[in-house]
């Protein structure tokens, strides 16, 4: 990616708050995430993936600034287009790509497939399919955080297409209520598969929605991860400190289509390439040269390294065994628990 095609650079006072050392590292994760995508939607070609496959290419701001605003300790829960997420949640690429090839090495056992990725022990909840369906459990695991003073900030992300299912409502309202330390973000890319936001959404500029749960409505723009990061950073420490949900607007764009199938008929090429002008991996590199905080030759050698990490996944992905199929039914379930009708109290209720 060369200087040439962008004379855009990242917000200057929000690239000063996060520092030389943190750009370097959102490049070489967002870097990393592009590299891995671009080589499974090679592999989702070859047929070695299959079922659906939805690329995060073009978001990767969004994830990484957020993360970067994050403890250890915290959580994250996401939709379906959930590969970056879960890579910079500590999953490997060896493991996220096992798991696109549905092979036991895979971070969900080879169960869960592109929609599913999940490491709890690293606080990643997931990688949901059901539009919407997954807003409701990051509000219980706040809820959890809350009642078990964890000091955990829970981050959930969701497309636009979401917002207009009961369960955002729902949860939003009970978070607002219970002042659960929730930050709630959409992801924005303008198009729930083929259909704009203009012809789904009576009402456009989203962050206004926290209105209706008297919560802080923020909108940023995601393309930069500076912008990204001091946004979700605020509203982190909101959470952590006060106990306040935030509904952040994260402007951003998708680069591929909705899913690997996607003959993308609802957009013109020109805006597509008008969108990449802004495009994030860009504008950080632009930014890291203009600023000599990394030269020509690092932002090479990194952009090799993200490569060599996604053929070393695939590699690896490809001689992984199947699952064995005496074992099909175990991991998709929690074990049954030990519960029985006469008993007083339900399982999930603390003592
Ligand atoms: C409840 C439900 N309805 C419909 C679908 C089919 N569907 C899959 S993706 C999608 C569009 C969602 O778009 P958005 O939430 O904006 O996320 P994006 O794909 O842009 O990341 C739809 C309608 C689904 N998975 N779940």
């Amino acid at each position: 990616m060369s200087d040439k095609e962008s004379q855009r650079f990242l917000d200057d006072a929000a690239t000063e708050d996060l520092g030389k050392d943190r750009l370097r590292d959102a490049y070489q994760q967002m870097v990393g995430i592009r590299r891995f995508e671009e080589r499974a939607a090679r592999e989702y070609a070859s047929g070695r993936i299959s079922g659906f496959c939805h690329l995060y290419i073009g978001q990767e701001a969004v994830a990484v600034g957020t993360n970067l605003a994050l403890e250890a300790k915290d959580h994250m829960i996401t939709a379906y287009r959930d590969h970056g997420h879960a890579l910079i949640r500590g999953c490997t690429p060896r493991n996220v790509m096992a798991e696109l090839m549905g092979k036991v090495t895979g971070n969900a056992r080879g169960r869960g497939g592109s929609m599913h990725m999940f490491a709890a022990d690293k606080g990643f909840h997931g990688g949901h399919g059901i539009v919407g369906g997954h807003i409701p459990l990051a509000t219980g695991i706040g809820w959890a955080s809350r009642y078990e003073k964890r000091g955990e900030v829970v981050v959930c992300f969701f497309g636009e297409g979401a917002l207009n299912q009961g369960a955002f409502y729902e949860s939003l309202n009970l978070a607002a209520l219970w002042k659960l330390p929730v930050v709630y973000i959409v992801e924005n890319n303008r198009y729930a598969m083929g259909t704009s936001l203009e012809r789904a959404s009576a009402v456009v500029d989203l962050y206004k929605k926290a209105d209706a749960f008297g919560m802080p409505g923020v909108v940023v723009d995601g393309m930069d991860v500076s912008l990204v990061h001091k946004t979700v950073k605020e509203a982190a420490d909101r959470a952590r400190e006060e106990s306040i949900p935030t509904f952040i607007e994260a402007r951003c764009y998708r680069f591929r289509g909705h899913s690997m199938s996607d003959p993308a008929k609802y957009r013109t090429n020109e805006e597509v390439e008008e969108r990449k002008l802004s495009d994030p991996i860009v504008l950080v590199a632009a930014t890291l040269k203009k600023r000599g905080w990394a030269t020509d030759e690092e932002l090479e050698a990194w952009d090799d390294a993200a490569k060599e990490a996604a053929a070393d996944a695939s590699d690896f992905a490809i001689e992984s065994p199947q699952p064995d199929l005496k074992d099909v039914g175990r991991y998709v379930y929690a074990e049954p628990l030990q519960w029985s009708p006469d008993a007083h109290t339900t399982p999930h209720v603390r003592d």
